[in-house]
């Protein structure tokens, strides 16, 4: 049973779903510069969630929905990374959130979702320690403005997949130790981030975003559990380790020496990562991940793989496959309901912290009838399965607080741009015919909107 004031919300981030890529004094990000393939949305336009902001907001608010995620740009609200603010964003923004508190909707901002000023990334990016001083800039300007309208706050949205993901999330991929100095970078802009918000704003609470999934070993053969043990730590445990311990997790210490690499706390960050903490985690989940061990020197390619092992690898240590004993969807992602509880009861015996599934969702070919319907029982058995998960993590002492789908309207895809849909609310436009983008609810919304009524399914 859930608890009664258990937040019942949905996600989006700004890139995927605003559009307006440059109006308004906005500058250019990785997304909007990075390569997309030829068949695939840009972010151009997007959902034009810039411009329809409040009709997205008033739909969900019908839905009983009672708090929404977004993210703030920082290419909105400084331009050029660092220097001077936008007041025409910090306006935009105070209206977005004035509008869903009368729509008695409480704002989950993530300050960073993959969208990196793409003027700091000329200058290194998250491999330059200026851009820690930029992001100190950034939130400071977003806790002195919102921090009377905002009180759930997320720092950067799923460190983890964009250091180990693929190109489709940066445009580019970091050699193995850039990745780690970047790791550094961005769990040290966490940390002042955490710090920021306690001092500036009294009532926020702030909290992680990582997407963190158990991993599984291919086989009970001792090397694959320690397969394992070691992927979890370079996925998971890595990650929330330095936000909520303040320490760098044993498993990854020993992996980054096995293969070269040394990463202490610098002395001069030790006050900070030893001292800052957040009061809540969001966790984004989707699958599960398998892998095996490797022989050093090993072929990567296994035959068989799945869009969430297609890059797991690591010569000796790990290599992903595809779990034999688990369904796909059809864009190829592993479907683990099960394996939600069991990471929600990991998370929990590891950082006894409240938690928010702040995504969680199914991309699919939705279909538009002739009368503007869309039959997405696929979506409602997903969501169904996952939501019955976090009852039964519930049940069994996990502090779970809120449940925010990803995703609230349907947006582009990171990988599979507009094609592959996620929303409650269909957005009527193809990857390259914008149509007229109205919004229409689907069946997901009106199964969603009961589940809401009676606090469970
Ligand atoms: C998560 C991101 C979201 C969204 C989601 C679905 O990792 O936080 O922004 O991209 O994955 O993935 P995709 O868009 O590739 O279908």
């Amino acid at each position: 049973m859930l608890p009664n004031n258990f937040i019942w919300g949905a996600s989006i981030s700004a890139h995927q779903t605003e559009g307006a890529f440059d109006e308004d004094g906005k500058s250019l990000s990785v997304q909007d510069v990075r390569p997309r393939e030829l068949d695939i949305a840009d972010f151009k336009v997007a959902a034009d969630h810039y411009h329809r902001y409040d009709e997205d907001i008033s739909l969900l608010a019908q839905a009983g929905i009672k708090a929404m995620r977004i993210s703030i740009p920082w290419t909105r609200i400084i331009p050029n990374g660092t220097g001077s603010v936008n007041q025409t964003a910090i306006e935009h923004y105070h209206q977005v959130f004035k509008t869903m508190h009368e729509n008695q909707i409480e704002p989950f901002v993530t300050t960073y979702h993959f969208d990196l000023p793409e003027s700091l990334q000329k200058q290194g990016g998250w491999l330059n320690e200026k851009t820690v001083q930029a992001y100190e800039q950034y939130v400071r300007v977003l806790f002195n403005e919102f921090g009377n309208e905002v009180s759930y706050w997320l720092t950067i949205n799923e460190p983890n997949v964009m250091l180990l993901a693929d190109r489709k999330i940066l445009g580019f991929t970091y050699s193995h130790t850039e990745r780690y100095q970047a790791f550094y970078n961005l769990m040290i802009a966490e940390k002042i981030a955490f710090k920021l918000c306690h001092e500036i704003c009294p009532q926020g609470k702030i909290g992680p975003v990582p997407n963190i999934s158990e991993v599984y070993p291919g086989s009970a053969r001792p090397k694959d559990i320690r397969a394992a043990g070691y992927f979890n730590a370079v996925r998971n445990w890595s990650y929330l380790d330095f936000s909520v311990r303040g320490i760098i997790n044993p498993i990854f210490q020993s992996y980054l020496h096995q293969t070269g690499i040394e990463m202490l706390i610098k002395p001069e960050d030790t006050e900070l990562v030893t001292s800052n903490f957040p009061d809540f985690l969001g966790m984004n989940y989707y699958t599960t991940v398998t892998v095996e061990m490797t022989k050093k020197g090993q072929d990567r390619t296994n035959g068989i793989s799945d869009q969430q092992s297609e890059d797991v690898y690591e010569d000796g240590f790990y290599k992903g496959l595809t779990n034999p004993f688990l369904q796909k969807n059809e864009f190829n992602w592993t479907v683990d309901p099960l394996g939600l509880e069991t990471t929600l009861e990991t998370v929990n015996d590891r950082y006894h912290l409240p938690i928010y599934i702040t995504e969680n969702g199914l991309g699919a070919y939705d279909e538009l009838t002739s009368d503007h319907q869309v039959h997405d029982d696929y979506r409602i058995s997903y969501l169904k399965d996952h939501l019955t998960s976090i009852e039964n993590a519930v049940n069994s002492g996990v502090d779970v607080r809120g449940y925010l789908p990803w995703s609230a309207i349907d947006l582009v895809s990171v990988h599979e741009g507009m094609k592959k849909r996620y929303g409650l609310i269909y957005v009527d436009r193809t990857e390259d015919d914008l149509k007229n983008l109205a919004r229409y609810p689907k069946d997901s919304y009106f199964w969603y909107q009961n589940v809401i009524k009676n606090n469970g399914v």
